[in-house]
């Protein structure tokens, strides 16, 4: 990187690895990778983690039910994790474990730094704890139902009983202090639906939290108390801090990362990222994250997924059928980040027979084939640009700007929606100008009609990297931009030089094939 990199910090959550990953995992990642990408792409230093989760009782009770240690369960799972990110093509920078050596001296730190500051305190805990949410949930957020168990309402999960010593936070302290952030940093929570339930929740007041257990040791050690282990969420938390360096204020890394660009999460877990996290941070005297995006969830045929109703996809198993380009493209386009969404196989053949095959695939093949034909497999040569020719082009080149807006509020659907908005009106250009005709013609005319789409194809193909970072370098390398530079949006503005060799083009984006059902 150059000295004038501005640094962009992102993350994912941390993944619990107490089973195999599944496709909502694969949808977190795909979606903060393509903004990393975009970053990157765009010149910033951007350092992306993502990672696993691998403390707390939830792992501790899976693993006692297979027989095995907890760190052998982290391990197997953990890389189950690293394998879908590789199947992926995701561009971490670091996969942090909470189990890695760094990050217990980070959470240790936070803890001392939060003790310093007079917000933690020894008392007694007595409550209803939910293992599946390892969270607490107050005694009137639940309630027994026919089976005689008690459940949580809000997540439907079993809350049993917990009694014991433990340390707490005076998360109380700052109801004022998180609402006043939420006021002064209107963008801190996004979508905004989902950062009004936040904000709601907060301004009902906040009970102090129980931060320590004793019952257990598969956990990070409470500094100076041996009895106690951290509850999983400080430890959780802290991985973000980890990975810039914490607790070394003087390493590179940390003065350059710290604060956090963009947290990206889910919708079941904003309240420990839009509450806890902040006043952890305050407490700690750090600076606090920027952003903390909340994804929605998603749904197999409008159907939660669940493992006794049988329908969680192995991510693997669904790049193999689609293709993993097409199955990146699909989430991102489908599904308004932030909202809910669902997938089935005929919107996904929808999506990679229409926008795919169709919409870029056909234009870019009928072209590349057309130039390889008739234009000795070089980008022509253009003559004077007519008001249809300038007025393409001038649609096209609005769109870095557009993206650049979209990919800063994670509103990727809105940057694809613009993207093929212009592919639809050169699909209509091309079909207009009709250089099938002009071949026979007026062969000046015909190059310039090439050279136009051509260079519209190209802005597109940059402008789709991060998204489908295989399939646009394919687009890119037939259009004769190699690595480097004229791949990075530096050279968005620059034209097609004409007279360059190009390969012979071969069609990128297959129609998907019902015999392959
Ligand atoms: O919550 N659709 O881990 P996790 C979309 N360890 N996203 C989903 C999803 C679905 N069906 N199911 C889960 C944890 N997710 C904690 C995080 S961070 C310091 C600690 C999302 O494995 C979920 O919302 O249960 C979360 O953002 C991520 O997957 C990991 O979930």
């Amino acid at each position: 990187m150059t000295s004038e990199q501005t640094p962009f910090f992102i993350t994912t959550a941390i993944s619990y690895p107490n089973g195999v990953p599944h496709i909502g995992h694969a949808y977190e990642v795909i979606a903060t990778d393509a903004m990393a990408r975009f970053k990157r792409l765009d010149g910033y230093d951007v350092f992306f983690m993502t990672g696993t989760d691998e403390h707390g009782q939830k792992m501790l009770q899976t693993a006692e039910r297979e027989g095995i240690t907890p760190r052998e369960l982290a391990q197997r799972n953990s890389d189950a994790f690293q394998a879908m990110n590789d199947e992926l093509g995701i561009s971490y920078d670091r996969f942090i474990r909470t189990t890695d050596s760094d990050h217990y001296a980070a959470a240790q730190a936070i803890w001392k730094r939060m003790e310093a500051n007079g917000d933690i305190y020894l008392d007694k805990y007595a409550g209803w704890y939910s293992v599946r949410d390892e969270a607490f949930h107050a005694e009137e957020d639940t309630e027994v139902r026919d089976d005689g168990v008690r459940y949580s309402r809000e997540t439907d999960t079993e809350v049993v009983w917990t009694e014991e010593e433990s340390y707490f936070f005076r998360l109380s302290a700052y109801q004022d202090k998180l609402l006043a952030l939420y006021k002064s940093q209107p963008a801190f929570g996004a979508p905004q639906s989902r950062f009004n339930e936040v904000i709601r929740f907060v301004e009902r007041g906040l009970d102090d939290l129980s931060i320590s257990r004793t019952t257990f040791d598969w956990g990070v050690p409470v500094p100076g108390n041996k009895d106690h282990v951290m509850y999983v969420w400080v430890d959780a938390l802290t991985n973000y801090l980890t990975g810039t360096g914490f607790p070394d204020f003087e390493s590179e890394s940390f003065k350059k990362y710290w604060p956090a660009d963009v947290h990206v999460i889910g919708k079941d877990i904003s309240r420990f990222h839009a509450i806890y996290w902040p006043a952890f941070l305050m407490s700690a005297r750090l600076p606090l994250p920027k952003r903390v995006m909340i994804h929605g969830f998603l749904h197999n045929n409008g159907v939660k997924m669940s493992k006794s109703l049988g329908n969680v996809v192995a991510p693997a198993d669904f790049i193999s059928q689609y293709g993993l380009d097409q199955v990146r493209y699909f989430f991102l386009r489908e599904v308004p980040f932030g909202a809910d969404g669902s997938y089935s196989h005929d919107t996904i053949v929808g999506r990679m027979n229409s926008d795919l095959a169709n919409n870029l695939g056909n234009l870019a093949q009928r072209s590349l084939s057309m130039v390889a034909k008739n234009c000795g497999g070089v980008v022509p040569t253009p003559g004077d640009f007519t008001a249809a020719d300038q007025q393409i082009m001038a649609e096209a080149g609005k769109l870095l700007d557009i993206c650049r807006g979209s990919f800063s509020r994670q509103e990727f659907s809105k940057a694809l929606e613009a993207i093929w908005a212009v592919l639809g009106d050169t699909n209509a250009y091309f079909a207009d100008q009709a250089p099938w005709v002009l071949r026979k013609t007026d062969l000046a005319r015909m190059e310039t009609v090439l050279y136009v789409t051509l260079e519209v194809v190209r802005r597109v193909a940059l402008l789709i990297q991060p998204v489908m970072p295989g399939a646009a370098a394919l687009l890119l390398e037939e259009l004769g931009q190699t690595e480097g530079a004229a791949r990075e949006y530096v050279s968005f503005d620059e034209m097609l030089t004409e007279g360059t060799k190009l390969p012979t083009p071969v069609p990128i984006f297959p129609k998907y094939e019902s015999s392959a059902d």
